[in-house]
């Protein structure tokens, strides 16, 4: 993907609010940040941090094969134009309720999704269509989902936040902060039950290490050794509250050590360090079952949701997350590791951007479901 293709106006809502993370001053006797980072953030030094990060890339990246490397670039692309493409469609009223995109993390759901293996299960929360696409559910089928048609990917009876497919091992798609670390925590207690080798990558956002249901669940899954990969993709916010004001402690991986459970940290711009990190928690947890907990630091560049005005962050502050692109700085890597070149990115934006289109197409000319729909698939 050509530099400018991954960075786009929409993606940096300038703000003029220089407050840390709300619009509202932290109460008085509210501790300083626990964290060292300064509040506006130096664009520089990302960009030294980006080239440190990419010597340690190319190593990773000449342990793979080129096809395998080029459909992980692929489905960062992917899955970047798809969200473009929601973000536009949202707008002319296409997609009606919530919609929360993934633009800016999309190196944690590749990195560690193309980790699995057949029969290893994945679930997440809202924030859901790359998951989707990568566990194989079909961008026709997450768009028309999201669309409310009958051809979506649960009947048009789900929208955003509900993915889901058995056969694919992927179970959601939850609205409740937390409440997919219940149910992760419990697949991986299937899939040990049976007997199985099989693992569960369990995504949420650091806002949910705050709900009650995280520490229960790593509580259990420490005690009777259940394969759960714990995923916090630490994105920086819980809607327009910034980590710093909510938490006690800022450094999330260090929280496995309250279970006495593996726990890393893991830097979510670098597909190929998530990708080496759920290795090591895949390794571990098909030998015995023992889980980790990785915290993925990475950034939403776009706004919770599509309703979020964004009032409490700074244009600089996303522009130096920018800076460290998980995209560009795969691309540049894989470049000076002379495995794809300018033309092969063209081709890559290029057949993305087709895929996207066909999706599009599709679920403009779905119908929605019909009448006779509204009371089956319903419990009560
Ligand atoms: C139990 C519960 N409380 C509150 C909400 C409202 N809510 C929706 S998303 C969200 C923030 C969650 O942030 P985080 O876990 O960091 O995930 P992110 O949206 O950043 O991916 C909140 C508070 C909810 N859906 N469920
Ligand atoms: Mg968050």
């Amino acid at each position: 993907m050509p530099k400018t293709a991954t960075r786009q106006k929409t993606e940096t809502k300038p703000t003029k609010a220089a407050t840390n993370g709300n619009n509202k001053p932290a109460p008085k006797d509210a501790p300083e940040n626990q964290t060292d980072e300064p509040d506006v953030y130096d664009v520089k030094e990302a960009q030294a941090e980006f080239n440190k990060r990419r010597k340690s890339q190319i190593a990773s990246i000449k342990k793979l094969d080129k096809e395998f490397l080029g459909e992980m670039l692929y489905q960062m692309i992917l899955g970047r134009l798809f969200e473009r493409k929601c973000a536009e469609v949202y707008r002319m009223g296409k997609i009606g309720g919530f919609c929360h995109l993934y633009i800016g993390q999309e190196a944690i759901a590749v990195g560690s999704m193309m980790a699995l293996k057949e029969g290893d299960y994945a679930i997440t929360s809202y924030r859901d269509h790359v998951q989707a696409m990568i566990a194989g559910i079909t961008p026709e089928a997450v768009l028309a989902e999201l669309y409310g048609k009958a051809t979506g990917n649960v009947g048009g009876k789900g929208g955003s936040m509900h993915m889901f497919s058995k056969e694919k091992g992927f179970f959601g798609g939850h609205g409740i902060v937390g409440g997919q670390i219940g149910v992760g925590t419990g697949m991986a207690y299937a899939q040990k039950y049976k007997g199985t080798d099989n693992v569960t990558l369990c995504f949420f956002g650091e806002a949910a290490v705050n709900q009650g249901i995280f520490h229960e669940s790593l509580n259990m899954a420490q005690l009777w050794k259940l394969p759960c990969i714990y995923i916090c993709e630490n994105n920086q916010y819980g809607m327009g509250t910034s980590q710093k004001r909510a938490m006690s402690i800022s450094n999330i991986a260090k929280k496995a050590e309250g279970y006495a459970m593996a726990g890393e940290f893991v830097d979510g711009m670098d597909v190929m360090a998530v990708r080496e990190a759920t290795l090591r928690a895949i390794e571990r947890a098909r030998k015995d079952g023992s889980p980790t907990l990785l915290e993925v630091r990475a950034y939403r560049y776009m706004g919770h949701s599509m309703s979020d005005p964004g009032k409490y962050r700074t244009t600089e502050e996303i522009k130096k997350y920018q800076e460290r692109d998980p995209i560009i700085l795969f691309q540049d890597s894989l470049k000076e590791a002379k495995v794809f070149t300018d033309k092969d990115f063209e081709d890559f934006v290029a057949k993305a951007t087709e895929q996207v289109d066909a999706a599009v197409k599709f679920a403009d000319e779905s119908p929605f479901p019909d009448e006779s729909e509204l009371f089956t698939d319903v419990f009560a």
